[in-house]
């Protein structure tokens, strides 16, 4: 847990990853949420929702909700490190690109990844994440996801 008083980044508008957990449903793998204040980067609430499956094809179910139906540029932000597998996210069963690459030598935030225009509704709205495969060089298929942003 962050240190109280001190100061945790949470960006603006942000949708927390560690906070869909409640809703997160996997094929394969716990789903946990994972404090990341012993690494050095830019995580909101330096915390997030953390799978560990174990292989390629595993899926994670999570609800989204939008404020209203409308087309939002959908933007993740996610985790690279030396066991993290490469996903691709799919919105109410559309598959939307691009695949995110999951591995690094080191623990880091991939910072902003868009995924384009998206049509949303009201309320509820469905993201699939799906493990694709990995970097030769990664140890495993793990994910991290920091957080949403649905910009208007
Ligand atoms: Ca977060």
């Amino acid at each position: 847990m962050p240190v109280e008083g001190a100061t945790v980044p949470t960006s603006r508008g942000i949708i927390e990853g560690e906070r869909l957990r409640a809703s997160a449903r996997a094929t394969a793998g716990p789903v946990d949420t994972q404090d990341l204040d012993t690494f050095p980067g830019d995580w909101s609430d330096l915390s997030q929702l953390w799978w560990r499956p174990t292989r390629s094809g595993a899926r994670l179910d999570l609800t989204l909700n939008a404020p209203e139906t409308k087309t939002y540029e959908l933007i993740g932000y996610f985790t690279r490190a030396r066991d993290y597998g490469d996903i691709r996210l799919s919105v109410n069963n559309r598959p939307v690109g691009p695949v995110v690459k999951g591995y690094s030598p080191e623990v880091v935030p991939t910072g902003p990844v868009s995924f384009g225009r998206v049509p949303l509704r009201s309320g509820a709205n469905a993201i699939a994440v799906e493990v694709v495969g990995k970097d030769t060089r990664s140890a495993g298929y793990l994910v991290g996801i920091d957080g949403f942003v649905l910009k208007p």
